[in-house]
């Protein structure tokens, strides 16, 4: 499909088959560009609905070749729930949960990486590579056993939920633990797939993954019997995935399907959240947090690489950015669990608990629809429900035992 890439800072434009990750003449990220008059002669919004609601439902929209082979194991397609228990609990009459956790390998990674690794295959790569802390590389693994490639992930040691490890291990990605955090990690394998260009890197820095995440847009629209929300909640780390989510939007409005935009609101955890810090003060860059802690490990990163898209997601949108504690993460995560029958991770937890906050606080107001959006399954880290969550009591297997135990002995 006709595009190019395009430079989000100087505009320089590049060949689509390029494998850089970024541009060569001011270094800031790429993104996919299209000819909006081309695409509306070829888009048939109509011809959608006679497709499953799937990341590939949309396929005129994403960059891969006539011909390609698509590398799918069913991504996309997650429930908008309406979330009507714990709307009342905060007192909002039009709440609405998209669940990622229902993707194949359990969160919104896949939707870019049947994109990417599609990508990877068609320009002939036989190794994909990424850094993470812990989806991306379950991804990877997945979708590069699925084409039969081979997987490379690089992961901070110790920090990455059980789930997402045993993911990237059962699928056969070589797993490489450094010492340091996500940012170090990044850094080293993008330095690695710049000198080794038999390695395709598979971060968001990698534009096609970002088009391939922008189907999230158009499903919530299409859920939305083609309204566009109010506002849309998302947790922040890398910030790929904020930037790819008004992409989509943004490219709904330039096809002319949609009339207004949505207002785009990023949660960080308050211990990794620089952009949110650069967002309050104000500035238009980001000063990279040294050492990230948060209980919610999939997002404990300190120099986001999509830091500008996110802002200008965020400000484009009229949006904001909101910060939130490891203790209103696991609330939500709670909450959200037994009010709504959704389990996700800590992660997913804050986008739910900034928008306590942000209503608590008079920033959403009650018949606002709201969309938040849930990224990854809360099998992912049972760990944490271990440590954090009530235990549960040992008794003797006999009835008396039992009911003593519930208090139904009296
Ligand atoms: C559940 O897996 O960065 O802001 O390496 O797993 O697009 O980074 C994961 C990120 C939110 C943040 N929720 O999304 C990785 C990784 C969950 C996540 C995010 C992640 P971005």
């Amino acid at each position: 499909m006709d595009h190019h890439l395009e430079c989000i800072g100087c505009r320089a434009r590049y060949p689509s088959i390029e494998t850089a990750y970024a541009c060569k003449s001011c270094g800031d990220l790429l993104e996919v560009s299209y000819d909006y008059d081309d695409l509306r002669e070829s888009v048939n919004a109509s011809l959608w609905k006679s497709r499953p609601l799937s990341v590939w439902r949309y396929e005129e929209l994403l960059p891969l070749d006539k011909g390609s082979v698509k590398v799918s194991l069913g991504e996309g397609g997650t429930t908008l729930h309406r979330a009507a228990r714990v709307g009342k609990l905060l007192g909002l009459n039009d709440l609405y949960v998209k669940n990622e956790g229902e993707n194949p390998t359990g969160s919104f990674k896949d939707r870019g990486m049947t994109l990417g690794v599609s990508k990877a295959v068609e320009i002939g790569a036989k190794k994909v590579a990424c850094a993470s802390t812990g989806n991306t590389s379950a991804s990877l693994a997945a979708y590069a056993a699925k084409a039969g490639l081979e997987s490379i992930v690089v992961i901070p040691h110790g920090k990455i939920a059980l789930g997402k490890l045993a993911q990237a291990i059962a699928h056969g990605a070589r797993v490489l633990q450094i010492e340091g955090n996500f940012d170090d990690a990044l850094k080293a394998v993008l330095r690695l797939a710049q000198s080794n260009t038999s390695l395709y890197l598979l971060n968001s820095v990698n534009p096609y993954r970002i088009e391939g995440q922008k189907t999230l847009a158009y499903e919530i629209w299409d859920q939305l019997e083609r309204k566009v929300p109010d506002t849309v909640i998302v947790p922040v780390g890398n910030a790929g995935n904020i930037s790819a989510i008004w992409k989509g939007f943004q490219d709904l409005s330039q096809l002319g399907l949609i009339s207004h935009l949505p207002r785009m609101i990023g949660v960080q955890a308050q211990g990794a959240s620089p952009i949110t810090e650069a967002f309050r003060r104000g500035q238009c860059r980001i000063r990279p947090v040294q050492n990230p802690e948060t209980i919610a490990t999939a997002i404990r990163i300190g120099s986001p690489a999509s830091w500008k898209k996110a802002l200008r997601a965020v400000k484009g949108s009229g949006g904001l950015m909101e910060t939130v504690t490891d203790e209103e993460i696991l609330d939500a995560q709670k909450f959200l669990a037994r009010l709504e029958g959704i389990f996700v991770e800590p992660a997913s937890g804050s986008s739910i608990a900034g928008l306590k906050k942000l209503v608590e606080a008079g920033a959403i107001g009650k018949d606002e629809n709201v969309v938040c959006v849930t990224t990854g399954h809360g099998l992912k880290d049972p760990e944490i429900v271990q440590r954090m969550f009530e235990k549960p009591i040992t008794v003797k297997a006999d009835q008396r035992s039992l009911e003593i135990a519930l208090g139904l002995n009296r």
